[in-house]
């Protein structure tokens, strides 16, 4: 295979011990083949639209980073506008939440061509192109429309909704079609593919050509599902560490006479928040016993604090913690401990390992790597249970989860319920087949598989003509 190119949002630096499993598995392939990684740089000018802002190289070993940086108007309508006001809502089933302003869809046009422009000057002829996300849908037919005729892969991090959904975009048969100039499409579940060749089939005439291919807009793509996973042996050395110990030791000191429950998400409405504090509002009042035994941990990292729906989450979240702490709380017992703060990666592991249940309930995700980190970090012999959310990318893969509807807090509740009381045998044989799963499929085989099927697909024939 040729130099792999990885095009995202954002860039990391694969050599920071910061990087999470995603950027240290792609650093992995970048630095094998001597890759270039093209994105925003994270930087804000005031030059006025349509001027060329600066673009920044760097060389991390073997592999370049190259970024550019956004004017302000770009980054209103292509970032906050479009990717988290439109796309990210849509895809999670949240129309109620989206703002469709056409100022918004333009520049996120603006900015794909701009990317496209930018990096069309730094490929080399075998170059193997990997896009990342729904920041950059576009690209490839915007890269396909300059003269472009390297493999371009595409992977959606976020779930993609069923074809009704999606025709609520005003355009969104020009962003799927614009998924359509990929050589392979790549979903984090079968759920999502599923949406996907039901939406070419229903609203682009799309003819099946064999396994996982189409033939479409008068090409062949390749769809398939490829549900990521984390660096399982990264992790496990992490919980080894002396910080995560030492996080773990004084969790089980301050927590030995009660059972922790452990919820770790970005601050987002996706994730459940909300619907998980009466789950667990639910559980102290029809399980009298858990008021004495049971504290929650919830860590809700600080995220997109520029769009308005997460301030409204936020002061929803805050008013029920305070509520539970309020009615069910004693002098020498609160049962929510709620910090609206980032935790270190390196001791995340360590509070992992001390809690006896892992809550896990979005409303919707892609897949949900806090679940695979939970199991990653768990002993063994005395490990935690995992309450999982069917709406959650994972539950395809983690059956041994006590999965839930996040929807339903009676359910829930009777579920947390159940993980609490589980015994040490039945907790080791889910931990067990949990861990065999998230080994077979960690980041590292995510980043091979996708890759080796991209390296099958056909090339695209120059000079086909895109858009
Ligand atoms: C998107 C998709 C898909 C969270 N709080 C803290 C912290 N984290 C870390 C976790 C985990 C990561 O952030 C969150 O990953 P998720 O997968 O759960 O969720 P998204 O951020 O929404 O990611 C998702 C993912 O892309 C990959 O494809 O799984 O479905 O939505 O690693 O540990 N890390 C630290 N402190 C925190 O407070 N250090």
């Amino acid at each position: 295979m040729g130099r792999l190119v990885v095009v995202s949002n954002r860039v990391a630096d694969p050599r920071k011990t910061a990087a999470g499993g995603l950027a240290v598995a792609l650093g992995e392939v970048l630095n094998d083949s001597g890759g270039l990684w093209f994105g925003w740089s994270g930087k804000l000018v005031e030059e006025p639209v349509g001027t060329e802002t600066q673009m920044h190289v760097h060389h991390a070993g073997p592999v370049t980073l190259a970024t550019v940086d956004l004017t302000r108007e770009d980054y209103d309508a292509y970032y906050v506008g479009y990717s988290n006001g439109v796309l990210w809502p849509v895809f999670h089933y949240r129309l109620d939440l989206a703002d469709f302003d056409a100022g918004y869809i333009e520049g996120y046009r603006r900015v794909n061509q701009m990317f496209a422009r930018r990096l069309l000057a730094m490929l080399q002829p075998d170059d193997v192109i990997w896009v990342q996300d729904y920041h950059l849908i576009p690209l490839a037919a915007e890269l396909r429309s300059l003269g472009c005729t390297q493999r371009i892969g595409y992977f959606l991090h976020i779930p993609l909704p069923p074809p009704l959904i999606l025709a609520a975009i005003p355009g969104h048969d020009w962003l799927m079609k614009g998924l359509c100039a990929y050589d392979l499409v790549g979903f984090q579940s079968n759920a999502d593919l599923d949406h996907f060749c039901r939406y070419i089939q229903d609203e682009a005439h799309a003819q099946p050509a064999g396994e996982g291919r189409w033939r479409v807009f008068n090409r062949f793509i390749h769809a398939a599902a490829f549900p990521i996973g984390i660096d399982v042996g990264e992790f496990r050395a992490l919980t080894a560490a002396p910080e995560a110990q030492e996080m773990y030791q004084r969790m089980s000191r301050e927590y030995s006479r009660r059972k922790l429950l452990v919820g770790v998400d970005r601050l987002d409405y996706s994730k459940g928040l909300p619907q998980r504090m009466r789950a667990f509002r639910e559980l102290l009042a029809r399980y009298p016993e858990t008021r004495q035994s049971a504290t929650l941990i919830q860590i809700a990292s600080p995220s997109r604090e520029d769009v308005s729906a997460y301030t409204d989450i936020l002061h929803e979240l805050e008013s029920l913690c305070g509520s539970i702490n309020g009615n069910y709380g004693e002098l020498d017992w609160m049962p929510v401990r709620y910090m609206h703060r980032t935790v270190a990666r390196a001791r995340l592991p360590g509070l992992y390992r001390a809690s006896r249940v892992a809550l896990v309930t979005p409303l919707r995700d892609g897949m949900n790597l806090v679940c695979k980190e939970f199991i990653a970090a768990q002993n063994p012999e005395d490990p935690g249970v995992l309450v999982l959310s069917r709406f959650a990318g994972a539950a395809e893969q983690l059956k041994e989860a006590l999965l839930v509807n996040p929807y339903d807090s009676e359910g829930t509740a009777a579920a947390i319920h159940l993980a609490l009381q589980m015994p040490l045998e039945e907790r080791r044989e889910r931990h067990k087949a949990l861990l065999a799963t998230i080994r077979r499929t960690d980041v590292h085989w995510w980043c091979d598989s996708f890759l080796d099927l991209l390296g099958q697909a056909e090339a695209e024939e120059s000079g086909t003509p895109w858009l």
